[in-house]
């Protein structure tokens, strides 16, 4: 990074140094948050193996809550409080930062648990989320035992890890699912409007152990979407994407918001065709699971392998997901462009710089990310747009008086309704006399 040498920036340079040395600080730089003792970013290590025994063994204390509880764990039942209590158990044991949100629906008292995983970049929270409620006819094994307890799992290994990601990790157990999304829609209504953009992603798990399982993974955002087709991948696995699931589950509220969602499915009560018996194997004729919102829903109601794959996914994704801008979860999911450009004095002209890019598919998201590093002893004196492919500008940085130099800043951008693909534009101004500087670099993360 060059050091500027206009008469107002060296003032300021000179009198930054004289500050810093007179209380025994170095020049400000960017600290990454301290490591804590033990803590492994996810970028050095892969994902863990998700014991599917050690799933299997939070669906039988499922499965024991709805003995003990009337047969169920519904919503505004007993089972359902102590499913929850069983779950932050759980996870205040393993250091999570749990909460309880309560809710009222149909006249019952309904419970969100939320578990956050200290550290990690709050403003780029990922978000894994299972219902935990099942219909009053049965213990809801697979629908959705599987989900809350595959996400359990993995929060449990995170914390096994010790992880230290670069994003912040959040889990979700949601109320009411069967009611019609009733807890995450709650949740998601009650975000505060600036931390929806917080959430770079939600990943939803409702029956990923369907005893005639299929693979299927949700079509909604392509990265998330590539994550689990490249785990799936490894297996030699083919997936199919989820089409009759949109609105179908706790992913439809974020996906309203333009929170970018992501999940996986093994199949309900649609038919098995002889295509996928052939690539899955199981039965071809038969539901993917017979026992669908029936009391049969038990612990016997789950294929083994499929619980244990999705576990396993589940864990892959977050591992990449929580990697964030030092391993993108997707190679094709961020463009950068590293070459220096001076932007000229005020009063000269904007100057721009390019992002060309190619391989994606359908538009950009509503929470585009836009990272920029610019050298500049006076920030407020410049001006800097994003401008689509559309050739529609996106104000991301106005001028002011604000004398802080340099700007160093991931700025979010509802981008939807440009097309991924094509040339993107910073353009940058500056309009205030005396100090200049430079674009250093800037980033498109999709
Ligand atoms: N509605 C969910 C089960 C369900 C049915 N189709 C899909 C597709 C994608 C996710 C979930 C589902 C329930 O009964 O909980
Ligand atoms: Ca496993
Ligand atoms: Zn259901
Ligand atoms: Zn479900």
């Amino acid at each position: 990074m060059r050091t500027p040498h206009s008469p107002r920036a060296l003032a300021a340079a000179a009198a930054l140094a004289t500050a810093a040395l007179a209380v025994g600080v170095v020049a400000p730089t960017v600290q990454a948050a301290p490591a804590a003792p033990g803590r492994v970013s996810p970028a050095a290590v892969a994902a863990p193996d998700i014991p599917v025994a050690n799933v299997k063994a939070h669906l039988a204390q499922l499965q024991q809550i709805a003995n003990a509880n009337g047969g169920n764990r519904a919503h505004g039942r007993s089972g359902y409080k102590a499913s929850l209590d069983y779950v932050k158990g759980k996870l205040d044991a393993a250091g999570f930062t749990t909460s309880v949100q309560q809710f009222s629906s149909s006249g019952a008292t309904g419970y969100n648990l939320i578990a956050d995983w200290p550290g990690g970049d709050a403003s780029r929270t990922v978000m894994a989320g299972a219902h935990l409620d099942s219909v009053t006819a049965g213990p809801g094994i697979n629908d959705n035992g599987s989900g809350s307890a595959g996400i359990l799992e993995t929060a449990l290994a995170v914390s096994r890890a010790q992880l230290k990601p670069d994003k912040h990790l959040r889990f979700a157990w949601w109320g009411a699912e069967e009611l019609g999304m009733v807890g995450s829609r709650y949740y998601v209504n009650s975000l505060a409007t600036g931390d929806r953009s917080k959430i770079s992603g939600y990943l939803n798990f409702d029956m990923i152990g369907s005893p005639n399982p299929g693979y299927f993974v949700y079509d909604d955002d392509p990265t998330l979407e590539k994550v689990f087709k490249d785990y799936f991948a490894t297996l030699s696995i083919p997936t199919e994407i989820e089409t009759e699931g949109d609105g179908r589950s706790d992913h439809a509220p974020f996906k309203s918001a333009g929170i970018p969602v992501g999940g996986l499915f093994s199949g309900a009560d649609y038919t098995k065709t002889a295509a996928q018996a052939q690539k899955w194997g199981g039965s071809m004729g038969q539901e993917f699971d017979a026992c669908y919102h029936a009391s049969c829903d038990t612990s016997s109601n789950i294929n083994d392998s499929a619980l244990d794959h999705n576990s396993d996914a589940i864990a892959y994704a977050l591992w990449q997901l929580a990697a964030g801008g030092s391993t993108p979860p997707d190679p094709g999911g961020s463009f950068e462009n590293t070459t220096d450009l001076a932007v000229p004095d005020s009063p000269g002209p904007a100057v721009t710089s390019s992002i060309t890019v190619t391989g994606r598919t359908g538009n950009a998201s509503s929470a585009l990310k836009v990272g920029v590093k610019a050298v500049h002893t006076y920030s407020g004196d410049l001006v800097i747009d994003l401008v689509g492919p559309s050739g529609r500008s996106y104000r991301l940085h106005n001028s002011s008086s604000d004398s802080t130099p340099n700007i160093d800043t991931t700025y979010t951008v509802n981008a939807s309704s440009e097309t991924a693909n094509g040339t993107w534009k910073l353009k940058l101004q500056d309009k205030g006399p005396q100090d200049t500087g430079y674009l250093d670099s800037w980033k498109l993360t999709f």
